[in-house]
């Protein structure tokens, strides 16, 4: 079908309390593996692509690739932009065919987020696009953390019914303690889960999780068994994030696992057929690699079988 847009998608989740997966791409094995995984599992799916995919691939490019791929298959996908920093590459973004966008002033002083936030809804709204927008400092947060820095870090409950009212945004991105990369904690991680609790209570909003890739132990040992150094990386666990999608997260965005995927089993091509010069052979295995990561994402955010209206 013809990709959807973002809160048509992110609605239900909401409602039903689920969490739809958003996992980051900028090639066609990425797009591929993605589609293939959410349409064997009948969940509908968020493709996402950061400005830098855009500028690595091209917005027509992606768009093209999102479009053709998903007019085959017969669940919902949104493609959507991640972390639009930059007014101009949310404008591209909208023009060539997004059907949700982020908005990321979340670095910048409230007041400022809110008008920036605010101009980005008023456009995407009037052109059917749904909008993201993220308040807080994504930042793991640790054992030893205090009070202070852990209020100066992450999302105020209060200022975010505020901000919601202000800009109309149509889901929220709370720092709740999750960061970005393989290497989100020293420690255990900690999610402040009933900051995130009073944050859905408070707006009743569709909510989403940053920087929550698993980075599971056995694609990291796999990723090292053939040469990569990854010492010290640690994600969100299984049981964290089934937890904060019962607290109401419903998108779960997830880049890190698929990179290290992909570099696992490139790796693995490479030395163990150091003869291999069909790029097919080299990136095929990591279209597999890709496409499990996704299928177990999916079945743990609850997401499986809920591609129907
Ligand atoms: O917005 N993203 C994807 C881009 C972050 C760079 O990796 C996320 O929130 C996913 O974060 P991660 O690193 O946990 O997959
Ligand atoms: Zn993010």
């Amino acid at each position: 079908m013809p990709i959807t847009v973002g809160i048509d998608v992110l609605k239900k989740a909401h409602e039903e309390n689920y969490a739809v997966g958003a996992f980051n791409f900028n090639n066609m094995e990425t797009l591929q593996a993605i589609l293939e995984a959410a349409s064997e599992l009948e969940a509908p799916v968020i493709v996402e692509a950061s400005e830098g995919a855009i500028k690595y691939a091209g917005a027509t490019t992606l768009v093209y690739m999102a479009q053709a791929l998903a007019s085959k298959i017969s669940i919902p996908v949104v493609l959507h932009l991640d972390h639009g920093k930059d007014f101009d590459l949310i404008m591209t973004s909208l023009r060539a065919g997004f059907t949700s966008v982020m908005i990321d002033a979340s670095s910048l002083p409230f007041e400022e987020n809110v008008r920036q936030t605010k101009r980005i809804v008023e456009i995407a709204h009037a052109m059917g696009v749904s909008v993201e927008a993220e308040l807080g400092t994504l930042k793991g947060i640790e054992d030893n953390i205090s009070v202070d820095e852990r209020n100066a870090t992450l999302i105020n409950p209060t200022q975010a019914v505020k901000f919601v009212e202000e800009t109309d945004i149509d889901y929220l991105a709370p720092a709740v303690g999750t960061s970005h990369g393989a290497f989100k904690y020293k420690g255990e991680p900690k999610i402040d889960y009933e900051r995130l609790k009073e944050v859905k209570r408070l707006t009743k909003k569709p909510l989403v999780l940053h920087g929550a890739s698993g980075v599971p132990v056995a694609l990291v040992q796999k990723a090292e068994r053939f040469g990569a150094t990854l010492k010290g990386a640690k994600g969100v666990s299984d049981e964290v994030l089934r937890k904060a999608v019962a607290c109401g997260i419903n998108k779960v965005n997830t880049d890190t696992d698929l990179r290290i995927a992909t570099v696992g089993a490139i790796r693995e091509v490479l030395t163990n057929y150091p003869g291999e010069i069909d790029p097919r052979k080299i990136l095929g295995p990591a279209r597999v690699a890709m496409k499990e990561v996704v299928k177990s994402r999916i079945i743990l955010l609850g997401s499986a079988g809920k591609a129907a209206a």
